[in-house]
């Protein structure tokens, strides 16, 4: 086994026999993959992850992760509940002088944007109630990735997927997971992507200075459900950025700083054109209602800020 370049260890280091299929069960380009190193190589070993069933659970082959820390998998609600548990046990062993200050863990909930901004809010409010010190990342791939690409909470709106077939595509409007938290009042929130990676880096290092509840929300392109060339994954990501499609941001002590704005912003159909999902749009016939609709929508966003 080669020696990985980083900290995380990389599926293709594992012998093939490690592996599902014998090759990695992750699609090439996956954007939210490239952010998750890019995390973990700031987070370093010392971390347990607690992973809601989505695409990321595919990493876990037992019993081996990628990861040179520990893995706990839970129901796609119950992410934070689980990190509450892992969380309590620590601190037990911990105060019986079982487990040594220095060797403590970081718990961090991995999760889809549909356990995120669905099914497991809930708990997700309880463990910000009770001040649980962990980081919750959620890559966001605006749909149920794992199980075919139908729609999430956080679908954009026009967006063709596996349950948003007619000719509009997604009839609703992406949820506010950013904004969700912030009302919780959390320690800390931020939004990354991997095309900005000395951003996200900074923003990860912050997160993990603090303790508390902690929201790191990672755009994650998506090739498979978003329906571009893999090759393509960066490109997209960029203008999703310049486009003010997905703003980096952050909130630290009850305010919130946009940490990149992009001068001008470039018109959103230039992200939407690279993508299969967006094709209804243009062809056969231009909705201009439709795409006007989700400009003016970005418009109303950084009016604020201009
Ligand atoms: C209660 C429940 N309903 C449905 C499923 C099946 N399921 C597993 S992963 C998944 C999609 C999760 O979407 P998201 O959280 O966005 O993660 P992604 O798959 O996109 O990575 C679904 C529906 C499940 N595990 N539990
Ligand atoms: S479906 Fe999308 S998010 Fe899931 S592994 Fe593939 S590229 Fe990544
Ligand atoms: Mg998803």
């Amino acid at each position: 086994m080669s020696e990985p370049t980083s900290s995380f260890l990389r599926m293709a280091d594992l012998p093939s026999t490690h592996l599902l299929g014998g090759g990695t069960p992750m699609c090439a380009g996956c954007g939210g993959l490239q952010a998750l190193q890019q995390i973990y190589d700031v987070l370093g070993p010392k971390t347990v992850f607690v992973n809601a069933a989505g695409c990321m659970t595919l990493l876990s082959v037992y019993p081996f992760t990628p990861f040179r820390g520990s893995w706990l998998y839970t129901a796609m609600a119950s992410a934070p509940a689980g990190a509450q548990g892992v969380r309590d046990a620590l601190d037990v062993l911990k105060e019986k002088g079982r487990l040594p200050r220095e060797e403590d863990l970081d718990v961090v909930v991995l999760t889809g944007d549909g356990a995120a901004a669905g099914m497991g809010l809930s708990a997700t409010s309880g463990a910000i109630d009770r001040g649980l010190d962990f980081l919750y990342l959620c890559y966001d791939n605006e749909g149920y990735g794992n199980t075919g690409q139908q729609s999430s909470p956080a679908t954009p709106h026009g967006a063709h997927t596996a349950t948003d077939v007619g000719s509009e595509g997604h009839l609703g409007f992406k949820k506010d997971l950013f904004a969700l938290w912030v009302a919780n009042r959390p320690r800390y929130a931020a939004t990354v992507i991997g095309c900005e990676p000395l951003d996200l880096a900074r923003k990860i290092e912050k997160a993990a200075s603090l303790t508390g509840p902690r929201l790191i929300l990672a755009l994650a392109p998506c090739p498979t459900g978003w329906l571009y060339p893999p090759e393509a994954s960066v490109e997209v990501a960029r203008l999703a950025v310049s486009t003010g499609v997905f703003p980096l941001k952050e909130y630290v002590d009850g305010e919130v700083v946009h940490t990149k704005v992009k001068r001008p912003r470039r018109p959103v159909e230039e992200y939407l054109k690279l993508q299969g999902r967006f094709d209804h749009l243009f062809d056969p016939v231009r909705q201009d209602a439709v795409i006007d609709a989700i400009q003016r929508r970005i418009d109303t966003y950084w009016e604020p800020y201009e």
